[in-house]
């Protein structure tokens, strides 16, 4: 049995579970969307290619994996920021590229798109993918396809493929069922030791507090976690790439942590902990309130994802889940009521949980937006905010059961969203989903709203019109923090069929809601808001960045 090097991989890609591949059009990909069209694998088009990267990136969020294909060096190079994202983000992306015929690899010919030498853009994905391959020899084609697609899924980080405009059709042996990574092995010793450390070091604290983030999520071990918290009683803390890792009205979930711009409950209750658990935690500025955390080593248990330190000492051979599922089975398990938990459902800072009453001619503010769009979250929503005021305000705000919050929280490259709202809505038509996205980062990547409602997906968007950067108008403001002025509402009509309402006041932002909730239509809602409104959190962040970056004292 035969097939081609095309048709090996995309039965592969099928096999995996990517149903849909983004992708724009060149020369040298045609014979590839040729076959794509022809297979499983659901082409969907994107106005550029920095927006399939970015979709595949929102669908792998939801989907488990996500892939795109792009032509040759001006298209891939436009979609290596997304792939940079990924990489950052540990999100198993395939970036597929279709390369001029071999020959003209082996020749140099002075051919369109090319740079000289033609390895160029092959090298510049090799930095930001765990796996690159150029599929030149059709005898290695399958076996190198399955090594970089391993790769992907093992290491959950994108990878690059490039295949040849001349190796499409090659002929090729058809697939036999592909070897998917095996579950992660911890050293038995290590283990065992570590466990034991641990217990003792638990065992004893009187308010011992968990932090779960970012690993627990990106290698699905949410059962795991839940064990543990069931069998301990623990209260436990997020950090903002760990939100929605369980359902947030938890009883043990005590709210975001991130420092300073914590609330006092939660920072006094983190930070007064006897035992700290950190999760799978990702320590970097975002994350931890501009590093204003305060785990104290000698207290901190920092479980990583293939290796944990307890106080000062390092295992390096301990897969996470392992650790959460022994320590399940040996910690003994804590009064409730000795544990002070104040639960993030009647305590977090914008919540369904608190009454609003709607004022109707006031004019809307931020705050107000958040506390009133916590309650038009529905369950099972895919909830989205991208880098700026939005991210800050929304990750603040508490989400209803089985919710998947989606930030480019560490990497943060502005208009990564609207791509992944995109990639996450194509991976799940039916589900709720919402997008937070300010007026700057919009204007980088807006025209993929098309996209959208051409596939007839129908997201909700919040669009936060500040006029201009906010966010970098906390750290310092000049001229270069303002934008052109849009009139966002008015797309939806330009670019399809979709609805915009725009948004000055708490009525009509009633209104707005009111209709997105009946519509079968993709909706836009402008929210106007003043320039400097914004979250404590993220004023916060404003000073400490401008301190770091030194434009301040
Ligand atoms: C691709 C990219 N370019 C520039 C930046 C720097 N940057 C971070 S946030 C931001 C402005 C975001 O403005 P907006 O989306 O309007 O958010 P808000 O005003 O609500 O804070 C910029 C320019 C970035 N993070 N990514
Ligand atoms: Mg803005």
């Amino acid at each position: 049995m035969t097939t081609t090097i095309a048709g090996y991989l995309l039965t592969r890609l099928k096999e995996i579970g990517v149903d849909h591949l983004f992708g724009v059009p060149g020369d040298f990909v045609l014979g590839f969307f040729n076959q794509v069209l022809e297979s499983q694998v659901n082409y969907v088009g994107t106005c550029n290619e920095l927006n399939a990267a970015y979709a595949a990136d929102g669908y792998a969020r939801i989907q488990g994996v996500g892939a795109f294909a792009t032509t040759y060096s001006v298209g891939e190079l436009s979609a290596i920021n997304g792939i940079a994202g990924a990489f950052a983000e540990n999100i198993p992306v395939i970036a597929i590229t279709g390369v001029p015929a071999t020959v003209n690899f082996e020749q140099g010919t002075l051919l369109h798109h090319t740079l000289g030498d033609y390895r160029i853009p092959l090298e510049m994905f090799e930095k930001v993918t765990v796996a690159a391959t150029l599929l030149n020899r059709p005898e290695k084609a399958a076996e190198e396809i399955d090594r970089v697609l391993y790769a992907c899924l093992d290491l959950k980080k994108p990878v690059y493929i490039a295949l040849p405009a001349d190796m499409v059709m090659q002929p090729c042996h058809a697939p036999k069922p592909f070897k998917f990574p095996p579950k992660k092995k911890s050293d038995p010793a290590q283990l065992k030791e570590a466990l034991e450390e641990a217990r003792q070091m638990l065992n004893q604290a009187k308010k011992p507090i968990l932090i779960a983030d970012d690993q627990v999520i990106r290698y699905g071990l949410q059962k795991a976690f839940a064990k543990l918290l069931e069998k301990t009683n623990y209260p436990y803390a997020t950090m903002m790439l760990g939100k929605t890792v369980l359902d947030e009205d938890h009883p043990q979930f005590i709210g975001q942590y991130q420092g300073i711009r914590s609330r006092d409950y939660l920072k006094n209750r983190v930070e007064n902990a006897d035992a700290i658990l950190i999760l799978g935690g990702v320590l970097s500025d975002l994350n931890t309130g501009g590093f204003s955390t305060h785990f104290d080593p000698i207290k901190t248990i920092n479980a990583n994802i293939f290796s944990t330190r307890i106080k000062h000492h390092v295992y390096d051979r301990i897969y996470l889940e392992d650790f959460m599922l022994g320590l399940a089975q040996i910690l003994q398990k804590k009064e409730k009521s000795s544990l002070d938990i104040h639960p993030a459902i009647e305590g977090c800072t914008h919540r369904r949980t608190m009454k609003f009453h709607v004022e109707k001619e006031k004019k809307i503010t931020h705050a107000r937006f958040f506390d009133r769009v916590s309650s038009f979250i529905e369950e099972n929503a895919i909830v989205i905010a991208e880098t700026g005021s939005s991210l800050f305000s929304a990750s603040e705000t508490l989400m209803p059961k089985n919710t998947t919050f989606i930030g480019q929280t560490f990497y943060g490259s502005i208009g990564y969203t609207v791509g992944a709202t995109l990639g996450a809505a194509t991976a799940a038509p039916k589900r709720q989903t919402l997008l937070f996205v300010g007026d700057g980062s919009f204007q980088v990547t807006c025209q993929d709203l098309s996209t959208m409602m051409r596939y007839n997906l129908n997201p909700i968007i919040f669009l936060i019109n500040n006029d201009g950067y906010t966010i970098e108008r906390v750290i310092i403001d000049n001229t270069y923090n303002d934008i052109a002025s849009w009139k966002y509402h008015k797309l939806p009509g330009v670019f399809g069929d979709g609805l915009g309402f725009d948004v000055y006041t708490e009525g009509e932002l009633e209104e707005a809601l009111k209709k997105a909730a009946k519509s079968d239509k993709l909706c836009l809602i402008e929210i106007h808001t003043d320039k400097m409104d914004c979250s404590p959190s993220l004023k916060a962040a404003g000073e400490a960045m401008a301190r770091s970056n030194k434009l301040s004292a």
